[in-house]
């Protein structure tokens, strides 16, 4: 029988082993001190985040997270927790002190935390952008009764998500994408605020009106709302314990905001001249630590087991921190890898802990390259729905989602149907957020399934930029221990006219951050084969669907099998010729074709398919031959795809070279609306056909 909630508590607080919260609250102040006082003057340590006034609700928040798959989306003052959760000092100080063993290796601040696990509660990478650990957290939430009550995994039964921030942290927008999709999902997430009074220097009066985000949020409709003082450390440990009950036993989404002093600057550098000298002793006297030993010293602990916790604390940070000042730095020969998944040289792939399928074991057959085309010409929509359909049939953790994707099915038609046929939980609307909608992707995929979300325009993916950057650096970031992978569909470019809003191409954009897989392709061959390719793969994608393509006649080509895939990274080459190599991609494809139709000039006519990675090999080795070169794109010319080609031709084909390498492309201005302004700049056939005409001249 399930115990009431009168019961629970209580239960939970009897529970309590008060020794092992000492413990490790004694850890993280020994922490602390340590670097405070040595490891940051001596610049071993060259960020110190203190926790001290943060560390005690933390760990008694540590103590509740006892589901099996429990999920932390953390933030840099976390570490009291992660030490609750189970990671070592060893663990802290190589990651503080930037040694061997450390999260990541040496890559990021030693408190910039990830902590993989396959058993009990994990903790997601952390960034450092203030807000964004919150709608990674609630797409963790949803992956749990995904796992669940789809999956039907038990070991995801009770299960939740904590996200964890500070008081400044719910003036993001992602703090408030995450408590939109919490609340109208009914996610089993808490929401956790340490409300120290600032956001560096600024009062929590200028993050949310009065400073009291627990109130302004009593009347949020499906969030229940607990608030308290983590200087009263026992009444503490009871709200938390039933805040997250609530949450564990399925009655939705809660919001807990604890207020504690933040009894060091914000980091080490900050001396807090803004707080003024009785404001400092007032924090110091409200000190949740002095107060916890006042509270449960007799009762639950002897004077002298406390002393001895504390001692033995001290001594084995002390021990730990000789032990990792002698191991090495990271070996700057590994600094590069880790951007994507990697093979060894024997085939076996070097995966990540945690993220995504292959973490789990589970593996997709790779395909076959061999195209089957059968059936009539189905344009790229339909080939985008046809591929996802399948991949929705053969793999059950396969979700697809985004603005009016679910019942509408898109509102360029290509998930029409696979709602009905899916159902809403693997096919589902979302929120108006890009945020939300690249977070949540985020945290699902974290939590082993395999996210499609769409993003309706190229434009609106603007919101969830931060989101789409940090997914993309995180197999870097974390040494490989987590992954995200994932396939983003964004239509985008112009369609029969333009707009600077939905008619943007812009993607090179995501060729320069850090971590994404692009692909553009030009027909609906290529994107069945690249788009299978992806959601089979280990990395995060970022799939382009070109609007002029998604009902294009040129790109509509028969359906090439449920078992065609195209490798990343191997352009198409269309048409040979001698004279010129004209390298191109999405819909200036076509238009590539029709100038060089026009022109009879015999070139090398090469579809990239994919700008990351792209192609080297098969351009060079085409320049090699025909000594020209012409790069035609949609995209703005300066700084667009075609400048680095360029580059690489400049320098590994330079003395192969008869002419300049020409670029083709939008100048450096938006997408124009009117369709006579738009093919004005836009590549079109006359204009390619007179660079051709020029360049095979010189
Ligand atoms: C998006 C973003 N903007 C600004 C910063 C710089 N910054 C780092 S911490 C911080 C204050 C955050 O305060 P709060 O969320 O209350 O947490 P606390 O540090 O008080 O624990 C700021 C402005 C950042 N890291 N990310």
């Amino acid at each position: 029988m399930v115990a009431s909630r009168e019961e629970a508590v209580p239960a939970r607080m009897e529970a309590l082993d008060w020794r092992a919260v000492v413990r490790r609250i004694a850890v993280s102040r020994a922490l602390d001190d340590l670097e405070e006082s040595t490891l940051a003057p001596q610049r071993k340590v060259l960020y110190q985040f203190s926790a001290r006034g943060h560390d005690v609700t933390q760990v008694l928040l540590g103590a509740q997270l006892t589901g099996a798959r429990d999920a932390v989306g953390a933030y840099y003052r976390s570490r009291p927790l992660l030490l609750a959760l189970g990671m070592t000092i060893d663990e802290a100080l190589a990651s503080s002190m930037m040694r061997v063993g450390g999260m990541s290796e040496g890559r990021d601040i030693g408190v910039v935390f990830n902590f993989p696990r396959r058993e009990g509660a994990c903790v997601l990478p952390v960034c450092g952008g203030v807000g964004t650990q919150y709608t990674p957290a609630v797409g963790w939430a949803q992956a749990v009764r995904f796992r669940h009550t789809v999956l039907g995994d038990e070991r995801y039964a009770g299960s939740i998500a904590v996200a964890h921030g500070g008081d400044a942290s719910t003036a993001t927008g992602g703090f408030w994408a995450a408590l939109n999709i919490a609340t109208t999902e009914r996610l089993p997430v808490l929401f956790f605020i340490e409300d120290n009074g600032y956001g560096i220097s600024v009062p929590s009066s200028m993050q949310t009106p009065g400073g009291n985000i627990a109130r302004n949020l009593s009347a949020f409709f499906g969030l229940r709302v607990l608030d308290g003082d983590g200087s009263d450390p026992v009444a503490a440990a009871g709200l938390i314990a039933e805040a997250v009950l609530g949450v564990r036993a399925g009655e939705g989404p809660a919001l807990l905001r604890l207020i504690v002093p933040r009894l060091s600057g914000h980091s080490g550098q900050d001396t807090q001249t803004y707080k003024g000298a009785a404001l400092i002793a007032a924090e110091q006297e409200r000190d949740p630590w002095r107060m916890l030993r006042a509270q449960i010293v007799p009762q639950h602990l002897s004077a002298e087991e406390w002393e001895a916790e504390v001692s033995r604390a001290r001594a084995a940070v002390e021990q730990a921190s000789g032990r990792i000042d002698g191991q090495c730095a990271p070996d700057p020969a590994r600094v590069r890898r880790h951007v994507f998944s990697e093979t060894a040289k024997d085939g076996r792939h070097e995966v990540q802990a945690q993220g995504g399928l292959w973490a789990e074991g589970v593996h997709l057959p790779a395909g076959s390259s061999r195209a089957d085309p059968t059936g009539p010409r189905i344009n790229l929509a339909t080939a985008v729905r046809r591929t996802l359909e399948h991949e929705l049939e053969v793999n059950p953790r396969v979700v697809v989602f985004g603005e009016d994707v679910g019942r509408k099915g898109g509102v360029h038609a290509a998930t029409m149907g696979l709602q009905e046929r899916f159902g809403t939980a693997r096919v589902f609307d979302t929120s108006l957020s890009e945020e939300g909608i690249i977070g949540r992707a985020v945290g699902m995929a974290l939590a082993g399934l395999m996210p499609v979300p769409e993003i309706q325009f190229r434009k609106y993916a603007d919101p969830a930029t931060e989101q789409l950057n940090d997914c993309g650096t995180m197999r870097w970031r974390t040494a490989n221990r987590f992954a995200a992978p994932m396939v983003v569909r964004i239509p985008g470019g112009f369609f029969k006219c333009g707009d600077p809003w939905h008619s943007q191409s812009n993607e090179v954009q995501w060729v320069h951050g850090i971590g994404w897989r692009v692909a553009m392709p030009s027909n609906a061959q290529d994107a069945v084969g690249l788009l299978r390719s992806a959601l089979r793969g280990n990395d995060p994608t970022i799939f382009f669907e070109h609007r002029a393509l998604l009902d294009g006649a040129w790109a509509r080509r028969a359906y090439p099998g449920d078992d065609f895939t195209v490798r990343f990274g191997e352009a198409s080459l269309l048409q040979e010729g001698s004279a010129l190599t004209l390298v191109s991609w999405g819909a200036m494809v076509e238009r590539c074709e029709a100038a060089l139709r026009r022109t009879a000039v015999p070139a090398d006519l090469l579809d990239l398919r994919t700008l990351s990675p792209w192609d080297r090999v098969a351009v060079l080795a085409s320049v090699r031959k025909t000594h020209r070169c012409l790069i035609v794109h949609e995209d703005n010319i300066t700084a667009g795809f075609g400048a680095e080609i360029a580059a690489v031709l400049a320098k590994d084909a330079f003395f192969d070279l008869d002419a300049p390498i020409e670029r083709f492309a939008m100048p450096d201005i938006p997408s124009p609306h009117s369709p006579v302004l738009l093919e004005a700049v836009l590549p079109g056939v006359d204009g390619i056909a007179q660079c051709i005409l020029e360049l095979v001249a010189r």
